[in-house]
């Protein structure tokens, strides 16, 4: 039995913090092992469980993670033992995630004779997290995923080591209840419910002006996906897989906190089923492969950027992304006040958007905008928090941006994106005048030096752009301020206005 209670408490327990306008970085994430011999059993389980809440699990789906079950299945079962409790001794007091935490400080042997212990421990130290990080931090880029993080840590260190006699999943131990492992393993293998795609809410346009798009989306600030305007990219008709290994050869590209050739990343998204798979987002994508970046062309609204007069010192403002099903990037708003574009090339993404007033349901920010708690992983997010959205006066704006088409993404908004499929995207940040007030006030704040993001000088960022405009193009940021001012006291006259007329009638109130 899985209550929805369960199914919360790891949510709210495990609050990550992250930096906000580090989001472009992704962080280390966790992945889930597999159980090929127990998978059909437990699929049935669940299904079977789990009608209430339609939850579909992916085909592939892959491990039961040892034997693992949700808490409430034990109020149910007819033993009342615990096995997660008998085999971790005077560990049992601390939560699961405490018990991996300690788990990290390990090394690979310790991690491999602490298995042995007992069945409590053999579950916990073959936790696939734990072994993701081990490969990421000792090996970084270079490896070859093979199946299971822990078999890829073990071909690289011990090639001699046939662990194909454990089999890919391991030992089925019987009664261990965790609410934390058994919902890292049901993330990993959800497959997304139709009801969180349904909702199709964003403006769409095709063959707009940059005038009109300016009016109506840049200067409101407003979310607006684009149909036709990557006709003419090179990169539309040329990039898959095998065109970007062949160009990209050996160059590696940053995922995470490794450095990985395509190849040896395409590997990895073949067999990976993770809850947070690893996702290749790299800014220096261009001058590593300069073809990549003549293969495409800024979209006629947004080529006013006037970061650009830093030259060299501007922060990091282009990216690819290529990512597998699953991968995506969790709620954030971008770095240095920003607006960007997100233009998918291969593939399709979700898209959930959030106004600036509205923080995002399951997600605290820190007062000072530097660091945001928020779910271990975007499945995670739409299990326990996408429905509450339902009901919510200022519901979020929503779509699934496909191949050929470019959204939008105005400053401040919070979003939320993940893939549906093997995707490969371009995302630029840039500064227009709609938005360079915006980020002369944001480069200014006093913690600058905690929230800006992409750069070094992160101090001093606000000095040098500033005097570069003023240098490039004087008398621009007065002016921009003055329009500001004379339209917030136009807006001001206009509630006024509206304190004392009855617009629907036409006629004044006479509240006067
Ligand atoms: O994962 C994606 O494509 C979205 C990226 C994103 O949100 C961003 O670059 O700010």
């Amino acid at each position: 039995m899985l209550s929805s209670k369960t199914l919360l408490s790891r949510a709210m327990k495990r609050k990550k913090s992250k930096k906000i306008t580090d989001r472009k970085i992704r962080s280390k994430a966790v992945s889930r092992d597999r159980n090929s011999v127990s998978k059909k059993s437990h699929i049935r389980e669940c299904k079977e469980d789990d009608g209430e809440f339609g939850f579909g699990l992916k085909s592939s789906a892959t491990s039961s993670n040892h034997g693992v079950q949700p808490l409430g299945n034990l109020y149910l079962a007819s033993g009342t033992i615990n096995t997660r409790n008998t085999g971790l001794g005077n560990m049992q007091t601390l939560t699961d995630e405490l018990v991996l935490d300690v788990l990290g400080f390990l090394d690979a042997t310790h991690l491999g004779v602490l298995a042995s212990v007992s069945k409590s421990f053999y579950v916990f130290a073959n936790h696939e997290p734990l072994w993701r990080n081990l490969v990421l931090d000792d090996i970084k880029g270079g490896f070859l995923y093979n199946r299971t993080w822990k078999s890829t840590y073990l071909a690289a260190f011990y090639p001699s080591f046939d662990d194909s006699v454990i089999g890919i999943s391991g030992l089925r131990v019987r009664d261990f209840y965790s609410d934390y492992l058994f919902q890292s393993w049901l993330c990993a293998n959800l497959e997304m419910k139709p009801e969180w795609l349904e909702r199709d809410n964003i403006v769409r346009r095709k063959g707009i002006s940059v005038e009109e798009f300016v009016m109506n989306f840049e200067e409101p600030n407003k979310p607006v996906l684009l149909e036709g305007c990557l006709d003419n990219w090179v990169a539309r008709k040329k990039w898959n897989r095998d065109y970007l290994i062949q160009w990209c050869g050996d160059v590696r590209f940053s995922v995470g906190p490794a450095d990985m050739k395509l190849e040896e990343f395409f590997l990895y998204s073949d067999q990976a089923r993770e809850e947070r798979p690893l996702y290749l987002f790299d800014p220096k994508f261009a001058d590593k492969v300069p073809r990549l970046g003549s293969e495409y062309d800024v979209p006629a609204y947004f080529r006013e950027d006037l970061f650009g007069v830093l030259g060299q010192e501007r922060p990091d403002h282009r990216w690819i992304i290529i990512g597998p099903s699953g991968s995506g990037s969790s709620f954030h708003i971008d770095p240095n006040s920003t607006s960007a574009w997100n233009a998918v090339i291969k593939g399709s993404k979700k898209w959930v958007l959030f106004p600036p007033d509205v923080v995002p349901p399951g997600v605290h920010p820190s007062p000072d905008g530097a660091e945001v708690a928020c779910p271990v992983s975007i499945i995670e997010w739409f299990m326990n928090f996408y429905a509450a959205t339902r009901t919510w006066e200022k519901k979020p704006i929503e779509c699934i941006c496909k191949a050929g088409e470019v959204i939008f993404v105005p400053n401040g908004w919070w979003h939320l994106v993940i893939n549906l499929e093997e995707s490969i995207a371009i995302t630029q940040n840039y500064v227009s005048r709609r938005n360079l007030l915006n980020v002369l006030d944001f480069l200014k704040r006093p913690n600058a030096s905690m929230l800006v993001s992409g750069t070094k000088d992160r101090v001093n960022l606000y000095d040098k752009f500033k005097n570069a405009i003023d240098v490039s193009f004087p008398g621009t940021i007065d002016q921009l301020a003055w329009e500001a001012k004379k339209k917030a006291a136009e807006q001001k006259k206009l509630s006024f206005w509206d304190s004392v007329a009855d617009s629907n009638a036409g006629a004044f109130k006479f509240s006067f």
